[in-house]
């Protein structure tokens, strides 16, 4: 294993900052970097009053998302990256970059930043040292990882740790010493986000926005992570976590994979409109989830916040999350009010009557560009969360009852199905797709097969990770297994409105899923999987028409033939690394649908 101190040296010497600064998490370096910022300009202070210790800062308008085209996984054999990563020579890559990052951060400081994934003292806990030259990325890496000088003991005593080299790109000097331009947002036309998941080495270049730049999360937490646990036994997952308590005072413990932008924070801070029962948070992006010492599997949650998207955040939708944000936050891309203060659309149903948009630019409502970037962010501590569970920092993690996989999806998908069984579960969430959101670059609205929610997250070959799934189930005993459901809170009528209202009143998907854990209620089988028994399913004070109870869980089985179809090709292009098993369930499917036609509850 490499040497902290002497991994540092070699990258001081290729990088050549001015200065090296070794973070240790603490207060006094959070003040001290966030003054340096704001006298910068980099960060924004918001009024103190309204919103205490809280920062805007605003990125150049070409870093403002994660970008997949530029995300390479660096495996020794193109195989094994998959056809949904873009791969090079790890050889190649390396030299590429060392060019890259010679000398990208004279002027700068280099910071190195010691971090843990997953409470320090849990034996799921992951650790990583991440050298970056942004004190932004610094900054956000306090609210969103545990960094802390223990981790040097943890690594000193002989655990692994991944080394993650991040650099913004964007020198102070030439290499002949002329000065070279501050940019308002540092950073380089040329971006790289490398994973070597056979190293377990990550390399970022050029981007300070978020899941480019803040190494723990994707880069660490999915891509590597999932390397990890595919060598270990484990899973590394795009899920939320939560802890339901039902009216009787029993706890459950749901994770839920959906692509990004799809309502995972919405739903892991969800406020249930039916009485008596209660949701707790413990994670909203990412689960590690691990066979633990009972025979059960059991989640941590890696990161210590949120990293969310801001716009559609509101009282009505999330007054949770907003409860949350009233301070110590960094905000990024929102719009500023004239008060000092943030807004961004869906904060409030009216914009003031002028704004600071996320360009810097005056702003009045009519314009034709949103105020807030639509990947506008906050980053903010999870503890600060008022309904954070009194298990989220658990180390030995919360044992899992259920697994959701869910998408955005106007057709087709019902409101809730239950699998048949594990595998069934596994081939629905190697087949979800998702109506493209913000979050990353490329087209919105256009669908996309997002297998697990781990498109872009997965760091090695899509088909093995399925397999991977398979056995992991094989290797718990069937009644200790969470059950798997799929949900869709996003099916249009065919006038295209929402045929569920969505966000609090999910919380009656969530019990019917719980009762149905405990046996409670019936199921109606149909050809994709159990679905509620609609006299038994608790629309008690909802308004919603029986024709929109019935259209949300309707299943056309000539569609969803037409869809088998395109699964069929999906599966087929992972070759000889799709699992036997995917090609299994899609033919039952096939010929569970050829018997039927329109089903409904
Ligand atoms: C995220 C994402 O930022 O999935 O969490 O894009
Ligand atoms: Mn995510």
């Amino acid at each position: 294993m490499k040497n902290v101190r002497l991994w540092v040296d070699e990258v001081a010497q290729l990088t050549k900052p001015d200065e090296i600064v070794w973070c240790d998490g603490s207060q006094q370096e959070w003040d001290r970097l966030t003054a340096e910022l704001v006298s910068s300009g980099m960060l924004i202070k918001l009024n103190e009053q309204k919103r205490p210790n809280s920062y805007l800062a605003r990125t150049d308008k070409a870093d403002v998302a994660r970008v997949e085209e530029r995300t390479f996984i660096c495996s020794t054999k193109q195989e094994d990256a998959g056809p949904t990563n873009n791969w090079r020579d790890p050889a190649e890559m390396k030299s590429l970059l060392t060019e890259l990052f010679d000398g990208s951060m004279r002027g700068r400081t280099l910071y190195v930043v010691p971090f843990a994934m997953g409470p320090i003292d849990s034996p799921q806990a992951r650790f990583g040292i991440e050298i970056t030259d942004s004190a932004y990325v610094v900054l956000n890496m306090h609210l969103m990882t545990r960094v802390s000088p223990r981790v040097l003991e943890k690594i000193d005593a002989g655990n692994q740790w991944v080394p993650a080299l991040h650099s913004v790109g964007a020198p102070l000097r030439d290499a002949a010493g002329n000065a070279i331009a501050e940019m308002a947002w540092p950073c380089n036309p040329e971006k790289y986000i490398v994973q070597f998941p056979e190293t377990r080495e990550i390399w970022s270049f050029g981007s300070g926005y978020g899941g480019n730049a803040l190494l723990g999360k994707k880069c660490m937490s999915l891509r590597i992570g999932s390397a990890l646990a595919r060598d270990e036994g484990w899973l590394a997952e795009h899920m939320l976590l939560v802890k339901v308590t039902s009216p009787a005072g029993k706890n459950y413990h749901v994770a839920a994979a959906f692509p990004s932008a799809c309502g995972k924070t919405n739903l892991a801070m969800l406020s249930p409109t039916i009485p008596g029962w209660k949701v707790a948070t413990i994670g909203d992006d990412i689960a590690w989830i691990a066979p633990g010492p009972d025979g059960r599997l059991r989640a941590i949650n890696p990161e210590a916040g949120f990293f969310g998207v801001a716009p559609g955040t509101g009282v009505k939708t999330n007054p949770n999350a907003i409860a949350t944000l009233s301070k110590n936050v960094i905000f990024t891309n929102v719009a500023l009010t004239d008060d000092g203060d943030v807004w961004w659309e869906g904060l409030t149903d009216e914009a003031p009557a002028h704004l600071i948009d996320w360009c810097g630019d005056d702003w009045a409502p009519g314009s034709e560009f949103p105020a807030a970037h639509p990947n506008s962010r906050f980053t903010v501590s999870i503890d600060q969360c008022p309904i954070v569970s009194d298990d989220w920092d658990s180390p030995e993690g919360v044992p899992l009852d259920a697994i959701l996989f869910g998408g955005r999806r106007a057709t087709n998908v019902p409101l809730v199905v239950e699998s048949r069984n594990w595998k069934h579960g596994v081939f629905m969430g190697a087949t979800i797709s998702s109506e493209q959101t913000a979050a990353a670059e490329g087209v919105v609205g256009v669908l996309r097969r997002d297998p697990f929610a781990m498109l872009p997250f997965c760091g090695y070959n899509m088909g093995d990770y399925w397999q991977h799934w398979l056995n992991v189930g094989a290797s718990i005993e069937e009644s200790k297994r969470p059950h798997i459901f799929q949900v869709n809170w996003f099916r249009k009528s065919a006038a295209g409105k929402f045929l569920w209202p969505g966000f609090g009143e999910n919380s009656r998907v969530i019990e019917w899923i719980i009762r149905r854990l405990e046996g409670e209620v019936d199921a109606v089988e149909t050809p994709i999987g159990n679905i509620p028994v609609i006299s038994q399913f608790n629309v008690d004070g909802l308004e919603i028409s029986d024709e929109a109870l019935e259209q949300v869980f309707e299943i056309n089985a000539e569609s969803w033939l037409t869809e088998a179809q395109l699964t069929g090709e999906f599966l087929e292009s992972f070759g000889k690394h799709t699992p036997a098993e995917m090609m299994n369930q899609l033919g039952e499917l096939e010929q569970r649908l050829a018997s039927r036609e329109t089903v409904s509850a």
